[in-house]
């Protein structure tokens, strides 16, 4: 054997240990959480956890310094189902190219051992190709198919000259199981973009329900902001016209620049749960944080508790990547336990799980104080709980 080929092999066996070890890499939850849930210690899916052959070319004749050909830049927003005793995500994978696809990666636990199928999935084309698809939301609909909603992003054609001008668009999807996939119109909302497009898993009225995020530009929302609602007949054609706004942006609060629903909402008797993201700007950028409010079950438009503040923020290690002091959500699993997986994402770089029970997100949406709004105001809210323990203690 050459001294070359020795180098491909040594280096070979040395990577593959190394990805056995993280595969084999059992997680633990973080100390004494916020009694409302628990982040785990371990990203559950990072660019290292995809299979060396997407990255490799595992052949000494065509790559004999065994140099990654493919690099994965990073593995984020992951849209959730849980079914027949596994956690299935559909990652979003972005290549150092800087274009995003998604995967399928799948766990026993829902909090270590995630396992890439080997090969991503392939989505059919409309006639007007994407340039880029991300952030994909899984809903097991009703009517029996599985829809994934996802961003499709386009050069704005209407600005030739900025090559950073984008039209953001709701792709559609749908699947049985995951492998084939049936690719469908793109939702059709009027002139404006949308990102962060929701199916809900129950027809509202007869109807397809969706929530919607209309936003005037690609980064900025503009007057378009709020999380919006609004029905459908027919995800094969789908088109909206009447979309309302549910969950505004507030000035001076954790949405006020913009919002979006994360994953489609989980049911329960109290009423629909959601996770949702909120925007403020700082002068270090945007800051983005999760947030809940659940909404009735008859009219899941009407929001019916708003627990004020975030739910989750980007913390530690989480804070820094390559959108720095991001946390995002489109994907979680609920389990026949009553047990809920939060995947989230830190930094638009890699992939996390916080976990929680229905109970305990009910009684967090219920029992936790709106935001008032004003600081005088939230020091009363304070203050009333402060005034309670004391007295109790007495
Ligand atoms: O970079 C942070 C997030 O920005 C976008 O979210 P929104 O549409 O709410 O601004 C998305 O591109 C998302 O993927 C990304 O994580």
């Amino acid at each position: 054997m050459t001294k070359m080929s020795n180098n491909f092999q040594h280096r070979l066996q040395s990577l593959k240990a190394d990805h056995a070890a993280l595969m084999a890499q059992k997680n633990s939850p973080a100390k004494l959480g916020n009694g409302v849930y628990e982040r785990w210690g371990s990203p559950v899916v990072t660019p290292a956890h995809t299979p060396l052959f997407w990255r490799y070319d595992l052949d000494p004749k065509t790559n004999p310094f065994l140099m990654e050909r493919l690099g994965v830049n990073a593995t984020f927003n992951a849209g959730a189902i849980y079914k027949d005793g596994l956690h299935t995500l559909v990652v979003r994978v972005e290549g150092d190219d800087r274009k995003s696809f998604f995967a399928i990666a799948q766990s026993k636990t829902g909090v270590d051992g995630f396992t890439f199928w080997d090969v991503p999935v392939r989505l059919p084309q409309t006639d007007r190709p994407d340039t880029n698809v991300y952030d994909m939301r899984l809903t097991a609909h009703e009517d029996g198919w599985v829809y994934g909603l996802f961003c499709t992003e386009r050069k704005d054609l209407s600005q030739p000259d900025d090559m950073s001008a984008a039209d953001a668009q709701c792709g559609i999807a749908r699947t049985r199981d995951l492998v084939s996939w049936e690719r469908l119109a793109d939702l059709q909302s009027g002139g404006s973009q949308q990102r962060n497009v929701v199916l809900h898993p129950e027809f509202v009225d007869g109807k397809y329900a969706l929530y919607t995020r209309p936003q005037d530009g690609f980064i900025s929302v503009g007057s378009g902001g709020g999380i919006g609602w609004a029905l459908c007949e027919d995800m094969t054609k789908a088109v909206v016209s009447d979309e309302i706004v549910i969950d505004p942006k507030i000035y001076h609060t954790i949405n006020e620049v913009k919002n979006g629903q994360g994953p489609a909402p989980l049911k329960t008797e109290q009423g629909w749960l959601h996770l949702a993201h909120g925007v403020r700007n700082t002068v270090a950028g945007l800051r983005y944080v999760l947030y809940m409010f659940m909404t009735e079950l008859e009219r899941p438009w009407v929001v019916n508790h708003r627990p004020g503040g975030h739910f989750l923020a980007p913390r530690g290690a989480e804070r820094v990547g390559d959108v720095s002091n991001v946390v995002f959500s489109n994907g979680w699993t609920l389990d026949e336990d009553g047990n809920v997986f939060i995947y989230y994402a830190s930094s638009d770089t890699r992939l996390h799980v916080a976990t929680s029970t229905l109970a305990q997100l009910v009684d967090y949406c219920v029992n936790t104080p709106e935001d008032k709004l004003t600081s005088a105001e939230c020091v009363d809210t304070r203050c009333d709980l402060i005034a309670r323990n004391l007295a109790a203690k007495t």
